[in-house]
């Protein structure tokens, strides 16, 4: 028999990589998605046809126990979420409702199915939790034991979900485990979020469709992994005896400004720096062109200036290493924005 499994966040970008390798491994697939008339129904349903879709939504309890009475699963991963950290600070309280609350109602929803004992169940929770205020261990790295500080209303609302989960592993011995993943990427990361926003106007100027990309802080440092590499971390958590928490990180950090450098190179450009602060540009060194500027829209009220991540637990216990490294990475991703861009007319 054929084990099932329950995606919350199908859409998104772990949902779509987690999707595909519980589909490679065998299991029976099914994604929760929200909303009457969600728009990437149809590219899951093109892309992915073996996706089982249940409609339902993280606020929504009585959804949450209909779609464990349809799917039955055997592991649940909980990866649905408002999970912009720019977003989170404009709507707070539905960040609190979905990213924290939501948590509550998929542990409820399996104990009302009477599911303690026989669902697994993946949190998604994030190194947005630090916050890098008590960054005082430089080379070393966050680990399962460091301080949490968060720094917006979506890292107060994961805390929250992490410690409930953790409550419900402790009370009711749910085989519950917590994912504390750094910054992962790929070709399915929302243009919302900085790599891909980059690399997607990377593709576009490059294309002549576009001239420059606004950018907000280019000093904060990120420890960026690839998506693909850290959906099989997920489903490793959930395949040990007991349940645990478990950072996974690359163990590098690299500034914004470096992966703009980077990103630039693959299309042949070498950025130079000019200005400082809101006046700074990136000029194409060959042409004198500005291809970036500085938007404070895109400044956050708080801000974690560096996120470094120790993944040796994560390492020794479930065997697991990150495969793509950070040039590897914006490769990948601006190769594929180049395509994508190059097919729409
Ligand atoms: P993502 O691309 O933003 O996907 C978020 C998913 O949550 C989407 O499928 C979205 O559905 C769904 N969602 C939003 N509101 C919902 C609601 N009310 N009910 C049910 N589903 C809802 O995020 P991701 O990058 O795949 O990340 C997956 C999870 O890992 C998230 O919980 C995120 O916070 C966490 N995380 C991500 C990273 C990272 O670097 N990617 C690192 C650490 C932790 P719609 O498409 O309908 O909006
Ligand atoms: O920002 C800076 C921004 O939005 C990264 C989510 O998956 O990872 C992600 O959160 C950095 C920040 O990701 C722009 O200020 C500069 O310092 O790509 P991001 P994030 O905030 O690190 C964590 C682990 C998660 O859990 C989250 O769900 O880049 N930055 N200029 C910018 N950021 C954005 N989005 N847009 C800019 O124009």
């Amino acid at each position: 028999m054929a084990k099932s499994a329950l995606i919350t966040g199908i859409t998104g970008q772990d949902g779509y990589h987690l999707a595909n390798l519980l589909n490679e491994k065998g299991y029976d697939v099914y994604g929760l998605i929200r909303g009457q008339q969600n728009p990437k129904r149809d590219r899951v349903i093109k892309e992915q046809p073996f996706v089982k879709l249940i409609e339902g939504d993280l606020t929504d309890q009585g959804s949450l126990i209909r779609a464990m009475q349809i799917a039955k699963p055997e592991e649940v991963y909980n990866l649905g979420a408002i999970s912009h950290v720019g977003h989170s600070f404009k709507s707070p309280q539905l960040t609190a409702d979905v990213t924290g609350k939501g948590v509550l109602n998929i542990l409820e929803a399996i104990r009302a199915v009477g599911g303690e004992k026989t669902i697994r169940f993946y949190q998604a929770s994030t190194s947005e939790m630090f916050g890098g205020l008590d960054y005082n261990r430089p080379g070393v790295g966050y680990d399962e034991n460091s301080l949490f500080h968060p720094r917006s209303p979506y890292g107060v609302a994961k805390l929250y979900g992490h410690w409930i989960t953790k409550n419900y592993r402790e009370s009711y011995g749910i085989h519950a485990s917590c994912g504390i993943l750094f910054n992962h990427e790929g070709d399915r990361r929302g243009v919302e979020f900085v790599t891909r926003k980059i690399t997607n106007a990377v593709a576009r100027i490059k294309l002549g469709k576009q001239t420059h990309v606004e950018l907000g802080n280019l000093d904060s440092k990120r420890d960026w992994g690839y998506a693909g590499d850290y959906v099989e971390g997920m489903w490793r958590m959930l395949q040990q005896d007991k349940p645990d928490d478990y950072v996974l990180a690359t163990g590098e950090t690299h500034t914004i400004r470096e992966f703009c450098e980077l990103a630039f190179a693959e299309i042949g450009i070498k950025l130079e720096w000019q200005g400082e602060d809101v006046n700074e540009v990136g000029i194409d060194a060959a042409t004198d062109k500005t291809v970036l500027k500085i938007n404070p829209d895109f400044f956050r009220p708080a801000e974690v200036d560096i996120l470094l991540g120790n993944p040796a637990k994560a390492e020794e216990v479930l065997g697991w290493k990150r495969k793509v490294d950070f040039p590897g990475l914006v490769k990948l991703m601006v190769e594929t924005d180049l395509a994508l861009e190059g097919e729409v007319i």
